[in-house]
């Protein structure tokens, strides 16, 4: 039942934390207060839009979210409101997730007897070619037959990056040695997919460093001949205000049906998706979150909120560790921890299948009150392995129910595993913790309210 360890591995975004340490700072002007003033309003969204201008936002939308924050907040709703600090949370929220985008956004793709087409556009070195390959991955997991088509003709090199990504992941990549007019390539490439029964093509185009008139006269040319489904920009989540530019320039000169957003893996401060939405007016479809195929989402906004506001994007967990475990194991897992009937033996259970983990603290980080609480140092891997011996000194009894470890079996355990007491303890003590964690992490997910009141308590103190 290793759901730890696969998260682990798999879901690593340590994303947006500076953002979302700010703003949890923000929010104790008012969270866990029975009253709260127009003051104590003012306070917070004043510390939210410091934090959102360190993050990045351009400065229209920040005034934009202010004001109407500010406008919800003082009426009656709030200030009178039973608990007012959670109102005000929610409303600060529900404001994140409307600038983010509001719900998911799919791609309008279309019916398999039909080839649907998307266009990959963007900036040199902005993640094209690599999220195309992702792209392809994810929708052939989806039950579709994609395949990519090599239209980036200028670079020497980009055919066969293309081809060595579309073969690792077990996508066909077209390619026309020696070619030179990527609407031909294009051409060619529509021919072989209706022989071989692909229903996706995604292609890959070229990319400069700067936006130039020959750049988006070839676009513009290709956009004619292909007429895709969905033009996608690609744009580095790093380079903030200026992916939110590109994006707008972009949808006026050849017109965008979304956005993708990579290196969201590295990008403190999230000013890119919070304000691409408002001044572009496309949503953000995608999210790379990594240098490998898989590492690529879906842009949830009302998770990524979530997160924002540190309460942690259980929602994620919980589905990507069902992605990749059996559903009835992770119903099963889920239930323990909702029971607190999660023991040291599950516990053992996933340190030992943590072998080739990656980082646990992105990991903790998805969990409500974790964000900004946990560093790599205080889990490193000697103590994992400490842990471990800890367990394996047990006996299966003891690691049934942890309530049976008294003094004299703690000593036992101590010698056994050559470690002390006091280690003994502190593993036991940590196990309670953990698992206290994990119970309000499954209530969370079962019922989103409860998000709120754990936001109110965490704010209030309980938890740091
Ligand atoms: N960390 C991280 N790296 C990424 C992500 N997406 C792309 N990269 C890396 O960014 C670099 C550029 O990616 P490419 O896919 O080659 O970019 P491109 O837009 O096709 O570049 P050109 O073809 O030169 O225009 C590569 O080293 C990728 O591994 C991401 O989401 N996270
Ligand atoms: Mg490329």
């Amino acid at each position: 039942m290793p759901l730890f360890s696969i998260t682990l591995v798999r879901y690593t975004i340590p994303m947006f934390d500076k953002l979302t340490q700010k703003v949890s700072d923000a929010l104790r002007f008012v969270a866990g207060k029975s009253a709260i003033n127009e003051k104590n309003i003012d306070d917070a969204v004043d510390a939210i839009k410091m934090a959102l201008l360190e993050a990045d936002v351009n400065l229209r939308v920040v005034r934009r979210f202010v004001n109407s924050t500010i406008e919800e907040a003082k009426g009656e709703k709030v200030l009178r409101a039973v608990d007012p600090g959670q109102q005000f949370v929610k409303i600060v929220h529900d404001k994140l997730v409307s600038f983010l985008g509001d719900a998911k956004q799919d791609l309008k793709l279309r019916g398999p007897d039909v080839i649907s087409t998307v266009l990959m556009l963007g900036l040199q070195g902005s993640g094209k070619t690599t999220s195309s390959a992702k792209l392809a991955l994810r929708l052939k997991k989806e039950g579709r037959k994609p395949m990519l088509a090599a239209c980036d003709l200028i670079r020497p090199a980009a055919v066969e990056q293309l081809s060595v990504l579309g073969n690792q992941i077990g996508i066909p990549v077209y390619k026309e040695e020696g070619a030179s007019d990527p609407v031909k390539v294009y051409r060619g490439a529509v021919d072989w997919a209706q022989k071989n029964l692909i229903d996706t093509l995604i292609i890959d185009t070229t990319g400069r460093l700067q936006i130039d008139e020959a750049m988006m006269a070839e676009l513009s040319r290709l956009r004619d001949a292909v007429k895709p489904d969905e033009m996608l920009l690609v744009a580095d989540a790093m380079t903030g205000q200026s992916a939110v530019d590109i994006a707008k320039t972009f949808d006026e000169k050849i017109g965008l049906t979304g956005v993708i957003l990579t290196k969201f893996d590295s990008d403190t401060r999230g000013g890119a998706a919070l304000s691409l939405k408002t001044v572009t007016g496309k949503p953000l479809k995608f999210v790379g979150t990594g240098e490998k195929p898989e590492d690529f989402e879906p842009f949830h906004p009302d998770r990524v909120a979530g997160r924002i506001l540190g309460m942690g994007d259980v929602v994620s967990l919980v589905e990507k560790a069902q992605e990749v475990i059996d559903q009835k194991e992770a119903l099963a897992l889920q239930k323990k921890m909702e029971k607190e009937n999660f023991t040291l033996e599950d516990w053992l259970d996933q340190l030992r299948s943590v072998k080739k983990m990656g980082s646990i603290q992105s990991m903790l980080e998805m969990i409500p009150g974790m964000a900004g609480q946990v560093s790599e140092e205080d889990i490193d891997k000697a103590d994992l392995k400490q842990q471990e011996v800890i367990l394996s000194s047990m006996t299966r009894k003891e690691r049934a129910n942890h309530l049976i470890i008294g003094p004299s079996r703690r000593g036992r355990i101590a010698r056994g595993s050559g470690t002390s007491v006091a280690e003994v303890a502190r593993l036991i003590k940590k196990f309670e913790k953990m698992r206290g964690m994990m119970k309000k992490m499954a209530k969370f997910n079962k019922n989103p309210a409860a998000a709120q009141q754990m936001m109110a308590r965490l704010q209030g103190g309980g938890m740091r």
